[in-house]
């Protein structure tokens, strides 16, 4: 019997089997599908895939694991290509998992791949060995494999990436034995695949008719347009049918703009607070949002009576559990140009615009205070990144969102998302002022992330509201009637210090009149700067927190 680490320096020294390593067949499929990026946090296991590591790769480091995660799914959300991740072992995978299933629920396409062990140990549970690999991130990876030979690395690693660009996009999962990396293959052509599907074009001429003649059509707008691009054409059919346009509850991305008169408001993610909303419609058009996405318990009708329910959705699951309607499976940018194409509508009255809220003068330092003025302060272009539970309210009344891909947010409600994201999103929206609006309990699930974004010298505003506790949690027991709330308070975080512990600029503010000043600094700086802003209230106790 040949000894394995023998062949393994026999591969990789004399080439005699092929003129490839596993390691260059995957360099070339990568560089091939424009993935030259590569956010990690490295071990052993891994070590070999960085032999020789081309000059045109750039490697991300995260401090931990799901900031390389956070960090992947802003890239790639901003670049609409893959992001790719590499983890250390299980150990890695299990810290990563929390933004795996953000980047599962933000149907964001990753290619993840671990080192494994050595195949020649792997009977004897070696030190970092991962026990099923593969199944280890299930549910929350599309497709998960550890090939078994070395030689289908490569073809694994394509497959990976079609699978994670074909809607529903996602994560995908590669184990990859640290001996692999150095044995020959055959090579591995890339290849095209098409990732766009079509949704049936008779059902899309049923929508469009329905559209057509209903008294009183409303739209329901989510993440799916943002994702296929169909900003352009959702406007578009809006006006041309003089809808209401509503945002789904809880979406990740903006998908209509909030200053147009057709914007309605943000639906609640509440059944009866839908319903509510969407009284009086005779057709609820659905555009890539799930019908619908609810955070509190329920009961009764799903949409209001006398509505007919329309979906256009690019996740046959999604489609799959809608309670009501019609749903079609369909890239968004090809769905709503198919319904532009239509019959013409019948005449309708305008729908009321609605409300504005009303100016703040300034008098406290509140969230919805900060939120107007970083709305009247920011630089044109410059993207929204939220992550301030209790602030998200405030934020559509104070900060709304105009422009295309100009705000991001995890679909999930798993926190320490946003802040990674952000570093992902400017490194992949370069020339743009990134705005992280996060909380302070949030900040701290990936704060290490800052490192990351002050090493790359990247242009973000981290904007902290330190409001002292979890103050959405406070909000939310009123629903299950708690008189004591352990848990909940953050005394003593000072975020002028781990920004500067970890090489960044920071400003703290605790009164309005310093706020503009602060806020006009940090966005006219290129480099990544921390502004925390003490909200009014943020260190008094309350009697459920005794
Ligand atoms: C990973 C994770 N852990 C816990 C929670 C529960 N949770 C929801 S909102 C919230 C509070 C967030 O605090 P902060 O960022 O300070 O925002 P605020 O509520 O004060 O607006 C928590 C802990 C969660 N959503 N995700
Ligand atoms: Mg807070």
């Amino acid at each position: 019997m040949p000894n394995r680490a023998v062949a393994y320096s026999r591969d990789e020294n004399s080439r005699t089997l092929s003129q490839l390593t596993v390691r260059e067949a995957v360099f070339q499929m990568l560089r091939s599908f424009g993935l030259t990026t590569v956010f990690g946090n490295p071990g052993s296991t891994e070590l070999p895939m960085f032999r020789d590591f081309p000059s045109d790769f750039r490697y991300v480091l995260g401090l931990q694991e799901s900031i390389a995660v956070g960090m992947a799914d802003g890239f790639a959300q901003a670049t609409r290509n893959a992001g790719l991740v590499n983890l250390h072992s299980a150990t890695g995978v299990g810290h990563a998992l929390g933004n795996i299933f953000t980047a599962y629920r933000n149907q964001t396409p990753l290619v993840i791949t671990a080192g494994q062990q050595a195949r020649s140990i792997l009977p004897f549970e070696p030190f970092l060995y991962a026990e099923q690999a593969a199944e280890f991130p299930k549910p929350y990876v599309k497709w998960s494999c550890e090939p078994a030979r070395a030689e289908d690395v490569p073809a694994a690693i394509a497959r990976a990436y079609y699978l994670a660009m074909q809607a529903p996009r996602g994560p995908t999962f590669v184990s990859i034995p640290v001996d692999d990396w150095g044995r020959s293959c055959e090579p591995t052509a890339a290849r095209r695949v098409s990732r766009a599907v079509a949704g049936d074009p008779v059902l899309l001429g049923e929508a469009a008719a329905a559209l057509a003649h209903a008294q009183r059509p409303v739209i329901v707008v989510g993440a799916g347009v943002a994702r296929d691009d169909a900003w352009a054409e959702t406007i578009a059919l809006a006006e041309r049918h003089q809808a209401a346009v509503w945002a789904s509850p809880m979406s990740g991305r903006n998908s209509f703009p909030e200053n147009h008169s057709l914007f309605a408001g943000f639906l609640a993610a509440e059944r009866s607070g839908i319903v509510q909303s969407l009284a009086g419609a005779d057709l609820i058009l659905v555009l890539g949002a799930p019908a619908f996405t609810y955070h509190v318990e329920g009961f009764g009708p799903h949409i209001p009576e006398g509505a007919a329910l329309v979906q256009l959705v690019d996740n046959p699951g999604t489609a799959a559990w809608t309670p009501v309607g019609l749903s079609i499976v369909t890239h968004l940018k090809l769905g709503v140009r198919a319904l532009l194409d239509g019959p013409a509508p019948v005449r309708r009255a305008a729908p009321k615009p609605k409300k504005r809220a009303p100016r703040l003068a300034g008098d406290r330092l509140t969230d919805c205070y900060l939120l107007q003025q970083i709305a009247a302060l920011r630089p044109a272009g410059s993207i929204i990144v939220e992550e301030a539970p209790s602030s998200r309210g405030p934020m559509h009344d104070y900060l709304p969102i105009i422009e295309q891909d100009g705000f991001y947010t995890c679909a999930s409600g798993g926190l320490g998302h946003g802040l990674p994201a952000a570093i992902g999103i400017a490194m992949g929206r370069a020339g743009r002022k990134i705005i992280a609006v996060l909380g302070d309990g949030s900040s701290m699930y990936s704060i290490q992330g800052l490192w990351t974004a002050a090493q790359l010298g990247l242009d973000i505003a981290f904007v902290i509201i330190r409001n002292g506790r979890y103050e959405a949690l406070h909000e939310f027991s009123s629903r299950f009637d708690l008189e004591r709330l352990p848990g909940t308070r953050l005394p003593q975080l000072d975020f002028c210090a781990l920004a500067e512990g970890q090489g960044l600029r920071a400003v703290r503010v605790d009164r309005p009149a310093a706020l503009d000043e602060a806020l006009s600094r940090a966005f006219r700086s290129s480099q990544p700067i921390l502004v925390e802003v003490v909200t009014d209230g943020a260190h008094e106790a309350r009697p459920e927190d005794t």
